[in-house]
């Protein structure tokens, strides 16, 4: 039988006060890491570091722990996210007995070796205009309802152009991969309005649990394990308002769509929707030929970190 779109629970971050998230945080004995994985983001980390440090950790605590988790930037990233006041961390240099195999999965995922905290929130780099309400929003749920285990963000996206901002047409790899593929094959899943959003809140708990692919699509691997363990009634989803970030040129969304795809249909399979023949996928670096700055970052698609190997 066909799974229906269901209804995911959905916030909005002024649902949250700073104060009453404090009080309840620590009553419920929760601690939360907020974690930014960067790659040569020198013009927007300092910002985001600041904002979380002062508003939300020197003025109370509501955050416990802030990391950088960065992919070898040839910026000052590093520099700039340490000055603002993050702890800063070289992915490959934590636990370098796993190896290193560059791509935002392998920050998230050894990230978990260097935060301790029952929440772990993840914040993109490159956002524009931050503010504290991304991480109000998204811890907000977790306090508040105690069956919820995952908190993905989704806001306006606006296309950001040398012709000036187009309000509605960012997001274009949400709304012509994720979006159909999630309608035809988890419609369930279909009811988050930004599936590849890189901000969302977890439960260190159920992250543990998790297969971290290395590339893009660490975060929509993560929807569709989520849902097959516990089902979508431990997501919520929280209006953050809008988001700027840097937009990329169309050739570079197509890349990232092909390696999304690899593991999206790779996951179907494993559902049982759908049955690929023998090397039906090819390596992506086969697959797509294309020369461009998205060369270094390709992977082989088979590679799947799990954290239980992270355990000390
Ligand atoms: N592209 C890329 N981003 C990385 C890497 N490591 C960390 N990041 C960070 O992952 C976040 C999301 O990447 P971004 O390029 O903005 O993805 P997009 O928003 O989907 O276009 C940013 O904060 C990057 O700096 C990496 O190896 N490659
Ligand atoms: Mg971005």
């Amino acid at each position: 039988m066909h799974e229906a779109m269901a209804d995911i629970r959905t916030y909005h971050h002024r649902d949250f006060s700073l104060a009453e998230l404090c009080r309840k945080k620590h009553a419920q004995g929760e601690t939360i890491s907020v974690v930014i994985p960067t790659w040569n983001e020198e013009q927007t980390i300092g910002a985001i570091v600041q904002i979380i440090r002062r508003e939300l950790m020197d003025a109370c605590s509501l955050v416990d722990e802030l990391i950088v988790v960065d992919s070898g930037s040839r910026d000052e990233t590093r520099t700039v996210a340490a000055a603002a006041g993050a702890q800063v961390f070289l992915a490959e240099d934590i636990r370098p007995d796993l190896g290193h195999q560059r791509g935002k999965g392998e920050n998230l995922w050894k990230s978990q070796a260097v935060t301790s905290g029952s929440i772990s929130v993840f914040v993109d780099g490159d956002i524009l205009n931050f503010h504290a309400g991304y991480i109000l929003g998204l811890i907000g749920p977790l306090i508040e309802e105690a069956s919820l285990q995952y908190v993905k963000g989704f806001y306006q996206r606006p296309l950001c152009t040398q012709f000036g901002d187009l309000e509605q047409e960012g997001g274009r790899v949400s709304e012509l991969l994720m979006k159909p593929f999630f309608s035809l094959f988890y419609p369930a899943l279909r009811a988050l309005h930004q599936p590849l959003a890189g901000e969302y809140a977890v439960r260190r708990q159920l992250l543990e649990q998790l297969p971290f692919p290395i590339g893009y699509a660490v975060e929509v691997a993560h929807l569709m394990d989520v849902l097959a363990l516990h089902g979508i009634e431990v997501f919520a989803q929280c209006d953050l308002d809008s988001r700027r970030h840097r937009n990329r040129p169309l050739h570079e969304l197509s890349e990232m769509s092909c390696s999304l795809m690899q593991t999206l249909l790779l996951r179907a399979q494993r559902d049982g929707k759908l049955q690929l023949s023998q090397n039906a996928l090819p390596w992506w670096s086969d697959a797509f030929p294309i020369d461009s700055s998205f060369a270094q970052e390709r992977q082989p698609w088979r590679e799947l970190l799990r954290f239980p190997s992270l355990a000390p």
